[in-house]
């Protein structure tokens, strides 16, 4: 009885877990390098929470900018930082990197 029960709680437990790994932010890398991102545009889905990782492999700062999406951030030379963004409505955001706008340009397209 007592196995019965414990089988009963880790299955429960297991099933708790997976439920939280699955509410979890879809995560996505937008690197910067040559003071371009890659990808320049990034798809992501429309209606959910998205964590965006932006690694910095510049050795120089740049500052992720969006109008659109309402953030703005830092990232030293050789360094990454996270942001969320969204949930979004289908559409496209711009970013760019404020330190060097002429060429780092993108898009986040929320589908
Ligand atoms: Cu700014």
């Amino acid at each position: 009885m007592k196995n019965y029960i414990a089988t009963i709680l880790m299955s429960l437990s297991l099933l708790f877990v997976s439920s939280l790994a699955s509410a979890a932010a879809v995560e996505i890398e937008l690197v910067i390098k040559d003071h371009l991102f890659f990808p320049a545009e990034v798809e992501v889905p429309a209606g959910q929470k998205v964590k965006l990782r932006i690694i910095n492999q510049d050795p120089t700062p740049e500052e992720f900018e969006s109008y659109e999406l309402n953030r703005e951030k830092v990232i030293a030379g050789n360094r990454q930082t996270v942001i969320f963004i969204g949930p979004l409505s289908p559409g496209e955001y711009p970013f760019f990197g404020e330190f060097y706008p002429k060429t780092a340009q993108g898009k986040v397209i929320a589908k």
